[in-house]
């Protein structure tokens, strides 16, 4: 997959370099590259905002830059039978990021990615931008923060974690939280008695049906508990599925 990242501030991604994803990378399984906005300013300044028309506080992302960076990596000049790029915006206004939003972005050849700065992009940018690919204005969750940076780092890795061959053991990627609408059960390890803490026996049975009906009531409970907004409706239990 090949993902580019368009930034003012390309540093917060060196961690992409770290971990799983560093290691995609090397191996080639992920070709990542993350550019700086300012390589496509024209002024001795680098300019990239400017006062809202209308009024208001704050600044807006000028377009000319965005426009020159689309017409440089998914301009027409892409190489022959590359895939049109789906373009995402993280943006606290738009579709809320969830697993099923990372498994979908997953299959996708080319990503890229525009972090937006100050109060946003000249509204412009997404109309141009949907002539060359599926546009896509994404939110991590409704809070605010400043800048796409963050939101587009926490993108990348779990939709990088999804491609085949990123996470080396894929049965870990089927017993996660959100994977099958439920939160995971908790987990265990040595020794079985920590500071007068035991865990619980059904664990240390060898029983391995019952274990897994047991992790299965656990995933229910803690989901009615934390999150019954994943819970398809009040009364219905998805373990009876
Ligand atoms: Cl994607 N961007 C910003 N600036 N704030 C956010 C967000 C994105 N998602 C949640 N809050």
């Amino acid at each position: 997959m090949r993902i580019d990242v368009v930034s003012i501030f390309p540093s917060y991604f060196d961690g992409l370099a770290l971990s799983l994803l560093g290691k995609a990378r090397e191996t080639g399984l992920l070709d990542l590259s993350v550019r700086d906005l300012r390589e496509w300013t024209q002024d001795r300044h680098r300019t990239v905002d400017d006062t809202p028309y209308g009024g208001g506080a704050g600044m807006v992302m000028k377009p000319e830059p965005w426009g020159q960076v689309l017409d440089e990596l998914v301009g027409d000049a892409p190489k022959e039978g590359a895939a049109r790029p789906t373009i995402i915006f993280p943006s606290p206004a738009g579709e809320v990021f969830t697993q099923a939003t990372a498994r979908e972005l997953a299959g996708r050849e080319h990503l890229l990615f525009g972090c937006g700065r100050y109060e946003g992009i000249d509204e412009r940018v997404f109309d141009e931008a949907a002539s060359y690919g599926e546009v896509r204005l994404i939110s991590l969750g409704d809070y605010v923060l400043n800048g796409g940076e963050v939101a587009v780092m926490a993108m990348i890795e779990a939709i990088g974690r999804l491609i085949p061959g990123v996470v080396g053991n894929p049965e870990s990627l089927v017993e996660e939280s959100h994977e099958d609408g439920l939160l995971e059960y908790p987990s265990y390890t040595k020794p079985a008695v920590w500071r007068e803490r035991a865990v619980p026996e059904i664990l240390l049975s060898g029983n391995h049906g019952a274990i897994a009906v047991w992790r299965r009531e656990q995933q229910v409970q803690r989901t009615r508990e934390r999150r019954p907004d994943l819970l398809p409706e009040a009364g219905a239990d998805p373990s009876e599925a």
